[in-house]
């Protein structure tokens, strides 16, 4: 809507929601002659108040950013050397259709995979990518959710249905476990703020000492990965001392009498060395949990790219469900999902023709929307050639040079690729192994849909706010051109993409137009308490499945299972003399998205450098000083950043900054990380947690 003038300039204001990290929170944006000058949050839910973002303030340097792709590039060679010449979308895409048609006719569909991260997973255009991939006739589609939520919502879903929500702003108590939420979802952490104010307990479970865990009632500062004994402790309390919701039990859940006696042996006592805590204060955290009702319990990615992540998660689900919240208001909300046409056409690829994740099964089974995420398999395909050789590769809005474990084998991988095309609106660490380079607009430039947004009860549209940047198409565009391109016009008709979403929404009575209507969000249900007392649980059972019979047909246990020495595996175990500190992935900071944003001057100015946080104690035995420069190896890598003393890592552990690899290849945390071990059941790699030595840095100046 036009606003008003300033200067000569004609003002507007447009409403969208903001995509730059997975938030996605309503905003304003303000432009002047049609440039996006500024963009703030719009108000939310009750009971939570505005916050600052600096990557929202710093929305127009990301958009207008000099660095951004503003043409599609092919590389080529002069006398040998490889440079970049700009072609136009019509020669790429047929260059692209031909080669991967090339690729089909010699090698067979399946040797083509796609696989999609951070920012287009949270919309509509993965829907697109797998319907193209299905036409095309290739299973081989990942997004990175191995990595990411995915891996922690199998567990919901096998344990009870579907993830849950927590309803923080009737909870009276409320446990963090494995989530940084004043860092990566300040909307989050508003409303727990909010929840503390009105008297709610807080439990924090955490291997730093966060802004949330230095606020809470109890704080229990755990063995990096040791979460799913832990779990299964605070079980063991609830069943011994009698704090469980006996009727919930009864009425609603299966195989309460065989997890009794598998958790037998988790008493705290047994448990808590293993975790290095104290058996009073897994007590403490079980009954505070038990009985403040109603509580809620949120997990994080502090849980993911853990190899027991599977198991640790069916854990803390049968912990969840033992307490009773299930729910309840104030408890751990099931909202249903937006009943959206489904259209992947995944009955096209030939039944014959085996996945290269056809180890993890789980993922093809458990969300008809998500799709295949099983990440973790793809380097190993690629470079061990089974089940068969992988020869293209389409990287769309992912940077696996930096997101990926094991750095110098993601290298490796990509460089055998014979062809690949990334889908990016910058030249990231990823775009050398390309033959061809596709510009990407921002979210500030694409219209889609967004079934994560703000509330899990309310659907969102994306909306384009500025004119596309340069030459650079969104990645609905991107794709339908391709597709086109290809020949596949019947199953891609759509010429705008409000056309393509409409035909998704039809089911659901909800059109573009409406949601335009209400960029705060449509509701498309009420929030129903206890729905399991009408519909049942959306499980094979109908109940709860405390023994999962699921997992058990696919050969995993069927209840959590931790083997002593195996529970807390983390990779390099055996090496641990040499290497004797445990790092942890973390620190996620308010300025930049994974390896996103360290290019905006106005950001990096903020937040200039990385730091490995070590306890002073620690820093004093290695004869360190404050900001001095150590190398931090593993037997896979290392790296070189500025040690930093904190008292919020225990000693023996040490915190390194993520994300910073696409700045400088120099800090990269997964040049030490491992990808040798994979979770059984969802293939995850262990990302978060690795053996590694401090040094002083010599060569440091
Ligand atoms: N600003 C910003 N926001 C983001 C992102 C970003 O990169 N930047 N990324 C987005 C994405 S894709 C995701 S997945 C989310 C992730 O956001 P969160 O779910 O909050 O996850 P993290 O920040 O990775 O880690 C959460 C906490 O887990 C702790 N932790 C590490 N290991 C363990 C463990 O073994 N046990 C326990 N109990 N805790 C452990 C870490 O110390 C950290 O405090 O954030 C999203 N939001
Ligand atoms: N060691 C370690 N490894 C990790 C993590 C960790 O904490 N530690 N975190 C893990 C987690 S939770 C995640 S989610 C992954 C994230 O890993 P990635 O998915 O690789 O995440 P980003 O680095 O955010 O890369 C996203 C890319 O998308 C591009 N992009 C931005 N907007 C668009 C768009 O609209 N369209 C397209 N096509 N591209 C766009 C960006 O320029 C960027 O290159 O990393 C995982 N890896
Ligand atoms: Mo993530």
């Amino acid at each position: 809507m036009q606003d008003g003038c300033k200067g000569t300039a004609i003002v507007e204001r447009r409403k969208t929601i903001c995509h730059l990290c997975s938030a996605s929170r309503p905003i304003e944006v303000v432009l002047e002659d049609g440039k996006l000058v500024s963009a703030h949050t719009q108000p939310g839910a009750p009971g939570e108040y505005r916050y600052f973002c600096p990557k929202l303030k710093a929305a127009s340097d990301i958009l207008y950013s000099p660095d951004r792709l503003k043409s599609p590039l092919v590389k080529d060679t002069h006398r040998g050397r490889p440079y970049w010449r700009e072609i136009s979308w019509e020669a790429a895409l047929e260059r692209m259709a031909e080669t991967l048609n090339a690729v089909r006719a010699r090698h067979g569909a399946e040797a083509l995979c796609w696989i999609t991260g951070n920012v287009p997973d949270y919309g509509m255009p993965w829907d697109y990518a797998n319907r193209f991939m299905s036409v095309f006739g290739s299973p081989n589609i990942f997004g990175n959710g191995s990595l990411c939520h995915a891996a922690r919502e199998i567990a919901h879903v096998f344990t009870y249905g579907g993830m849950t929500a927590p309803d923080y702003a009737h909870s009276r108590c409320i446990v963090v476990w494995g989530k940084n939420e004043a860092d990566t979802n300040p909307a989050g952490y508003n409303r727990i703020l909010s929840a503390r104010k009105n008297g709610a307990k807080l439990i924090v479970i955490d291997t730093v000492k966060t802004k949330l865990a230095s606020m809470a009632d109890l704080w229990l500062q755990i063995k990096p990965g040791g979460d799913g004994l832990l779990a299964m402790a605070m079980i063991q309390v609830l069943i011994d001392e009698a704090l469980y919701d006996r009727d919930f039990i009864r009425h609603w859940t299966v195989g309460f009498e065989r997890l009794e006696r598998e958790v037998a042996h988790h008493t705290p006592e047994n448990v808590a060395p293993l975790i290095w805590l104290k058996p009073e204060d897994i007590r403490r955290a079980a009954r505070l949990y038990a009985q403040t009702r109603p509580a809620s319990l949120i997990d994080g990615n502090g849980l993911d790219m853990y190899l027991s992540v599977a198991q640790t998660m069916r854990a803390i689900c049968i912990l969840r469900a033992l307490s009773g919240n299930l729910d309840q208001r104030g408890g751990d909300l099931i909202p249903t999902s937006l009943p959206v046409r489904d259209i992947k056409l995944k009955d096209r690829i030939p039944k014959d023709i085996q996945p290269i994740s056809h180890a993890y099964p789980f993922f093809r089974q458990y969300h008809k929307a998500r799709g295949d995420q099983t990440l973790g398999c793809v380097v190993d395909a690629i470079l061990e050639e089974k089940p068969y050789p992988v020869k293209a590769l389409v990287v769309q809005g992912m940077n696996p040079a930096v997101s990926l474990p094991n750095a110098n084998r993601v290298r490796d991988a990509l460089e055998k690729i014979d062809f690949m095309v990334v889908i990016d609106p910058l030249k990231t660490r990823t775009a050398p192994f390309a033959d061809l380079l596709l510009p990407a607009t921002t979210p500030f430039e694409t219209t889609q849909l967004n079934l994560r947004g703000m509330s899990p009860y309310c659907v969102m549209l994306q909306n384009q706010v500025v004119e596309w940047v340069g030459n650079a198409w969104p990645d609905w565009k991107i794709i339908f051109e391709l597709a086109k391109a290809m020949g596949f016009k019947e199953e891609f008709p759509w010429i705008t993409v409000e056309e393509a979403i409409d035909h998704q929404l039809e089911p659901t009575g909800i059109t573009v137009n409406q949601l335009r209507a209400h960029p705060e969000g449509l509701a498309y249900e009420t929030v129903r308490y206890e729905k399991y007392k009408e519909e049942g649980f959306q499980t094979p059972s109908g109940k709860v499945e405390l023994v999962s019979e699921r997992y058990e047909e696919h050969g995993y246990a069927s209840l959590p299972r931790f083997e002593p020495g195996a529970e807390n595996r983390i990779s390099f175990f055996e090496m641990r003399k040499a290497y004797p500190f445990i790092g942890i992935s973390g620190a996620r900071s308010r300025c930049y998205v994974h390896s996103q944003f360290r290019h905006v001057p106005s950001l990096l100015h903020r937040e200039p450098e990385p730091f490995v946080d070590m306890h002073p104690e620690d820093v004093e035995e290695l004869g360190l000083c404050d900001r001095e420069k150590v190398r931090v190896e593993s037997p896979n890598g290392w790296i070189r950043m500025k040690a930093r003393i904190w008292n919020g890592v225990r000693r023996g552990t040490v915190r390194i900054a993520w994300g910073w690899g696409e700045w400088n290849p120099e800090w990269s945390i997964n040049n030490l990380t491992d990808d040798s071990e994979h979770d059984p059941v969802i293939s995850t790699t262990s990302n978060r947690s690795f053996y590694c030595r401090i040094v002083r840095d010599e060569g440091a100046s």
